[in-house]
């Protein structure tokens, strides 16, 4: 039996979906027998990657930085930063395996990594057609409103917040090949689903009133602290429902391991000419895709961090009076 480690965005829908797409095109396509193991992966502010950790029969990463490590055999991503240094862009480069992919155009890594295998290798992607449609609804932001966001009908967007808010570290691990056993209205049945979701929904009310006491919307930018809560997780949305004239939005938030940045547009406000969100974070060691970016500071450095997101707050509001 082969052990196959797949590393993916943690706490991400696009993330465990690929996870879960890749399982099903190596399963199909590469080698039937095989067990997967899934570990998620942060972005945080150093020691991106445990070196101990590519120790699978075979190693892949979906939906994520790219490593050199030869252990690393497979690699998939769609983000804008997808290298750590120019080293590692080059080793990508120079790479003929013929396994590691980036594409920045797709909306989501999981229709990327389907797209890919399908013309490469012979996928069938169908099985994982919901999954993709989903990947691509959400990490493209392509929902009808801010309040569509918000208001979490859809089984995926429930979801979604159990993903990223859950604290569970084998909650992803047994979502992923889940994903590949029941569409997503029946996964979400599930007793261990639920109980992560019923007191997530209840945090995620609480979350929409805390934020509309203490957003800041000026300028066209919704600017948030969410420093002194410990509320890393939230729905990226609220701060356009509550503030739908908002272009931009600039949040700190905490969690045990980082300090973090957010760095969003309004996808329902959006202007000919925008700033490059990716590359704006990129200038404090962050990054992320045009449209949304974060920066990962480690957790104590609180200044720092405020004063990376008034800055970016200041220039994103001085973008839009010229
Ligand atoms: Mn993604």
């Amino acid at each position: 039996m082969r052990e196959v480690r797949v590393f993916f965005h943690d706490k991400c829908f696009d993330g465990s979906a690929s996870a879960a797409v890749f399982t099903a095109f190596y399963r199909s396509a590469i080698h039937p027998d095989s067990r997967f193991e899934y570990l998620g992966l942060a972005h945080k502010a150093s020691n991106l990657f445990d070196p101990e950790a590519f120790r699978g029969d075979e190693n892949a990463i979906v939906d994520f930085k790219y490593s050199s490590d030869p252990r690393v055999g497979w690699w998939f991503d769609h983000h804008q930063s997808a290298f750590l240094n120019a080293a590692d862009a080059e080793h990508f480069r120079r790479d003929r395996s013929g396994r590691k992919f980036h594409d920045p155009k797709y909306r989501s890594c999981a229709s990327f990594i389907a797209h890919v295998t399908a013309q490469r290798f012979g996928f069938d992607p169908a099985p994982v057609a919901e999954l993709t449609h989903w990947a691509d609804i959400i990490d493209g932001a392509l929902f009808a409103s801010a309040e569509a966001a918000v208001a979490l009908a859809e089984p995926a967007l429930k979801l979604t917040l159990a993903i990223e808010g859950s604290r569970r570290p084998d909650f992803l691990p047994r979502l992923i090949p889940d994903y590949l056993r029941y569409p997503l209205d029946e996964l979400l049945q599930l007793d261990y689903v639920q109980q992560e979701l019923v007191p997530l929904l209840e945090r995620h009310r609480r979350t929409q009133a805390l934020m509309r006491e203490l957003l800041d919307c000026r300028g066209g930018v919704a600017y948030f602290d969410l420093t002194a809560h410990d509320l890393e997780g939230y729905n990226k949305f609220i701060p356009y429902a509550l503030c739908p004239a908002a272009v931009y939005s600039v949040g700190v938030s905490r969690s045990s391991f980082r300090t973090k940045v957010s760095v969003g547009s309004n996808p329902w406000q959006t202007l000919p000419e925008m700033e490059n969100l990716a590359s704006l974070c990129e200038r404090y060691g962050g990054g992320g895709h045009p449209r949304v970016g974060a920066i990962s500071f480690e957790p104590d450095a609180l200044a720092p961090a405020r004063q990376a997101a008034q800055e970016i707050a200041a220039r994103l509001r001085a973008s839009l009076v010229q």
